[in-house]
């Protein structure tokens, strides 16, 4: 009984050593099929398609559900009129809904502009209009194309803001997230001021106050922030910024962020005003 199933294995085994010299030629039929398969594989794609159906309602149809993230990236404190430009940078996608921009954070925080809800994409530019009546300002919620008007910046989300304007002055901006908390903020400052009684009291403190906070990677020296020490070295100058929005014109003159939206907290975020460049002294609706 026992004779009968050892042939079996030799043949079992036989077969293995007949299925060895197979297995190259499997290996050579593979390449073979590899061509062919090759517009195959694009049919394999009905897997693909399910993938791409899959994703396809996201991109499109999805809006991003969560809100977006902007970050100041250019203004000037100083038009004719209050007509003051702010721009910003979306750092996150989302939508823009109850963004506040504020000034005098964080001693008296009063609201210069209320993003509305419109949907953005990262690296997306957005120009807030501060005191916008008397302006041919529109504001926009589809496409940063959506209207045009003299005011308005093809190349950006065009917003509305309220009726204060910025405060040419020493003082700090910044962006509260729709959530209540402030995301960013920058102290900047007017070293062509020097009489004392023009100095803004609250602004050391509140410069202060965002190092403390964490807002803000200077450091005053002597601390705590005093008009005395290196404030001026450690906060924005913007002494210069223009009045106008004309980019050929260093009445256009705006203080923007350096290029690429750095972002580390700190001055050399942002790039000096210098008269003595050329145009354009503002990118307004543009990347820096
Ligand atoms: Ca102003
Ligand atoms: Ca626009
Ligand atoms: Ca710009």
């Amino acid at each position: 009984m026992s004779r009968r199933p050892l042939p079996a294995l030799l043949l079992l085994v036989a077969g293995c050593s007949d299925d060895t010299p197979v297995r190259p030629k499997a290996t050579p039929d593979a390449p073979m099929s590899a061509p062919a398969d090759g517009p195959l594989v694009l049919d394999a794609a009905p897997a693909k398609p399910d993938a791409e159906a899959r994703d396809a309602p996201p991109p499109p149809d999805a809006p991003p559900a969560g809100p977006a993230a902007v970050i100041l990236n250019e203004l000037s404190p100083n038009f004719v009129a209050q007509h003051d430009l702010v721009e910003l940078l979306v750092t996150a996608a989302g939508t823009t809904a109850g963004i506040q921009l504020e000034q005098d954070y964080p001693h008296a925080p009063s609201v210069l502009a209320t993003l509305p809800d419109v949907v953005v994409a990262a690296s997306d530019i957005i120009v807030v209009h501060l005191v916008p009546q008397g302006t041919t300002a529109m504001a926009e919620t589809r496409a940063k194309d959506e209207i045009s008007t003299a005011d308005n910046f093809d190349g950006a989300w065009d917003v509305l803001g309220g009726g204060d304007d910025i405060m040419y002055t020493d003082v700090v901006l910044a962006v509260r997230a729709a959530g209540g908390t402030v995301t960013s903020a920058v102290p900047f400052f007017r070293s062509d001021l020097t009489d004392p009684d023009t100095l803004p009291p609250h602004f050391p403190a509140d410069v202060q106050a965002l190092i403390d906070a964490g807002l803000w990677a200077e450091t005053c020296a002597p601390a705590p922030c005093a008009y005395g020490g290196n404030l001026g070295a450690i906060s924005v100058d913007w002494a210069g910024a223009g009045t106008s929005a004309d980019p050929s014109q260093p009445s256009g003159a705006s203080v923007a962020r350096a290029p690429g939206g750095r972002d580390h907290h700190d001055i050399a975020d942002w790039q000096r005003i210098d008269l003595a460049d050329v145009a354009p002294f503002n990118t307004y609706g543009a990347p820096n």
